[in-house]
């Protein structure tokens, strides 16, 4: 067994950003990068938000909303109901509190900042000691090609609710994105890099994209975002249905073959043992379900504990 010393969580949606509180107990203070997908990043009022990088940075500043899934923890919502006032559209929820991250981000940025930059100097004001790390530094757009025509990230999500049948999802800008060179840094120099269990083709998909050249497969572990057939949160399995025509954990593996050498499946899904292991991982198989903090560090524990170069 190595433990490893450097670890790089790749993170989109909800589950991966459990899993980064689960890792950062488990690892010695600074041991922890997350890298971030900014494929929903979106702007409002001249205000750019990050909805996967401030999730991770506010749950690990202990702050996130867990009720809301998004945003700060008793956050109020003068400044949007005033804007509403003024007729302005208010179907996403950005609270007084969320809104001061995106002003002063927002001011970096103007100044000349890099998205990273500003990310990290939020994340050290924040008290943190992991490094949050966007996946690039300039803009990618996960858009939505839908019976409605296009959409972005956030009207499909939330303004639409995934209410128009999906047809097909592109990364604008990917092509002339490179990633950033802090983000590169954190995938070569780390131990081992975890694939969060977040949906594979948007919350994902994105950083490796980017990132997937860098990605050394012996040191690189994904874990299943399904658990028992379902995702915990967001619509993993209705995405995989709809354009890969299969929503399993051996579908799941089979995106991350080429990235990844370990593959972690939920108890539940224990019969894709033999399928999974078909396609060339070292399989992990345990309690994947992070139903709070202490689950999700059991999580961390199991992978790390379990792990070594294949
Ligand atoms: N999700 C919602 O379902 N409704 C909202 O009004 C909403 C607002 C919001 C504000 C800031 C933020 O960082 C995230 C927010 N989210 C909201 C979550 C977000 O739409 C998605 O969950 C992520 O983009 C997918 O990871």
């Amino acid at each position: 067994m190595m433990v490893p010393v450097r670890v790089t969580l790749l993170a989109g949606g909800t589950g991966a950003a459990k899993l980064a509180v689960g890792l950062e107990r488990q690892l010695p203070a600074g041991a922890l990068s997350v890298v971030t997908n900014t494929g929903d990043d979106a702007c409002f009022w001249g205000l750019r938000v990050c909805p996967d990088t401030d999730a991770v940075l506010y749950r690990l500043a202990g702050i996130f909303n867990h009720q809301a899934g998004f945003g700060v923890a008793g956050d109020t919502f003068a400044l949007l109901d005033q804007l509403q006032r003024l007729g302005e559209p208010s179907w996403f929820q950005l609270g007084d509190r969320d809104l001061a991250l995106h002003v002063l981000r927002s001011a970096m940025l103007r100044e000349g900042a890099r998205l990273t930059e500003a990310a990290l100097e939020l994340g050290r004001r924040l008290g943190l000691t992991t490094r949050v790390l966007p996946m690039s530094d300039q803009d990618v757009r996960t858009r939505f090609e839908t019976e409605a025509g296009w959409l972005d990230f956030q009207e499909y999500f939330v303004r639409e609710r995934l209410r128009p049948r999906l047809r097909a999802v592109e990364f604008e800008g990917l092509a002339e994105a490179r990633p950033s060179p802090e983000a590169v840094a954190a995938v070569r120099e780390a131990d081992l890099v975890v694939i969060g269990p977040s949906n594979p083709l948007i919350s994902i998909g994105p950083i490796i994209a980017l990132l997937g050249p860098e990605l050394c497969r012996e040191r690189t572990l994904a874990v299943s975002p399904l658990v028992g057939g379902r995702s915990l949160k967001g619509p993993t399995v209705e995405m995989l249905t709809a354009l890969r025509g299969a929503a399993t954990p051996e579908q799941v593996a089979r995106e991350y073959r080429a990235f990844a050498s370990w593959f972690v499946l939920d108890r539940m899904d224990v019969d894709y043992r033999a399928e999974v292991e078909a396609l060339g991982y070292q399989v992990l198989v345990c309690d994947t379900v992070m139903a709070d903090d202490s689950s999700a560090a059991r999580l961390a524990g199991a992978i790390l504990g379990s792990w070594t170069p294949v």
